[in-house]
């Protein structure tokens, strides 16, 4: 089985990046022949300060190798390593009917936001299904955002096989049902755009503060706290140990105890959750040579698989002989 998914160097990783799709992929990194890319060329849509770029791409590959990627099991590069995949995503285009990309929402939702409406934010999904397609791949972690566009993915290779004969398989989306959509500070989707985050490797002061800041109703210290929509709760279940989590659950329905002491208990769960990774990620900032070593054996990889697969696709297209 063949595992890709892919993250968007667009600012630094947050805990919906790491709970939505990070963690179910390393933990899939075990289960298959997995394939983890630095989305780069995406990026580009909505980053254009190039020292910025930069800078997130190299933080994004020491944090996921930080958090367990494991480069012995999967093969780690960035997008823009393997070009192929603009080439790809061309081909794709000319099939891609215009109304399936106007139906996506996260095209809709990015403009509102003020992103400039460029035809890259458009075709996103085509360039996405590229990035899925060129790797053969069974199976995508993600979060449930990105549903749509693996079913975009999907309606594109079936038009391909139409046209062209099998040259596609269909990926299947993997949504984890307990981490599908991590809450930010306001209880929305966690995200970049909506400046709602908490980072993985946030330093201790402002983690503590941007927890301490998470917005809750007024309901006074005795009374019972609503549970369902919580985002105390949502985010204490992810980093907390089952136990832990079902104290506080009970805790918020019996009443007696302020919003303030759930926040100072969510802290504690979150700093302890991510100290392993944080002393994993001291040693990795250490040995620089080490990142550079990973993505240019991923990039070889990844290109040796691409070609091969291009090589199809230009035949069944009639760019080839
Ligand atoms: N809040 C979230 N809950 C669950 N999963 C999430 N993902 C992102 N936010 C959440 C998942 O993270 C993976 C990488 O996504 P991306 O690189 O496309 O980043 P993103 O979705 O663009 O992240 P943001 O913060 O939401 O960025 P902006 O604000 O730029 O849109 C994906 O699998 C995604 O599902």
């Amino acid at each position: 089985m063949r595992i890709l998914s892919g993250i968007q160097p667009s600012g630094k990783l947050h805990l919906g990046n790491y709970f939505g799709m990070m963690r179910p992929a390393i933990e899939l990194q075990e289960e298959g022949e997995a394939f983890y890319f630095i989305a780069d060329l995406h990026a580009l849509t909505t980053v254009r300060d190039p020292t910025a770029l930069r800078e997130y791409s190299r933080e994004l590959a020491i944090d996921f190798l930080a958090c367990g990627l494991d480069p012995s099991r999967a093969c780690f590069f960035r997008q823009s390593d393997v070009p192929a995949v603009t080439e790809l995503a061309w081909i794709l285009s000319t099939v891609t009917p215009m109304g399936l990309l106007e139906r996506c929402h996260s095209y809709k939702d990015k403009t509102s936001r003020g992103f400039a409406a460029s035809h890259g934010l458009f075709a996103y999904p085509v360039l996405m299904a590229a990035d899925i397609l060129l790797y053969e791949s069974d199976l995508v972690p993600v979060g449930r955002d990105q549903k749509q566009h693996l079913e975009v993915t999907r309606d594109i290779a079936i038009k391909i096989n139409e046209l062209y004969g099998e040259v596609f398989k269909l990926p299947e989306p993997s949504i984890r049902g307990d981490a599908a959509t991590v809450p930010g500070l306001d209880g929305a989707k966690m995200s970049k755009s909506y400046g709602n985050t908490i980072e993985i490797f946030e330093d201790e002061k402002t983690l503590r503060k941007k927890i301490m800041g998470i917005q809750t109703d007024s309901t006074p210290v005795e009374a019972p706290k609503p549970t369902d929509d919580s985002t105390i709760l949502g985010l204490y279940k992810l980093v907390a140990s089952p136990g832990e989590y079902a104290s506080m659950a009970e805790a918020f329905r019996v009443g007696g105890t302020g919003y303030g002491d759930f926040k100072k208990a969510l802290f504690a769960a979150a700093w302890r959750h991510f100290g392993p990774m944080r002393e994993k990620r001291e040693a990795i900032l250490a040995d620089p040579a080490f990142v550079d070593a990973v993505l240019r054996e991923g990039a070889a990889k990844a290109n040796t698989i691409a070609e091969k697969v291009m090589a199809r696709v230009r035949k069944a297209v009639g760019l080839a002989g």
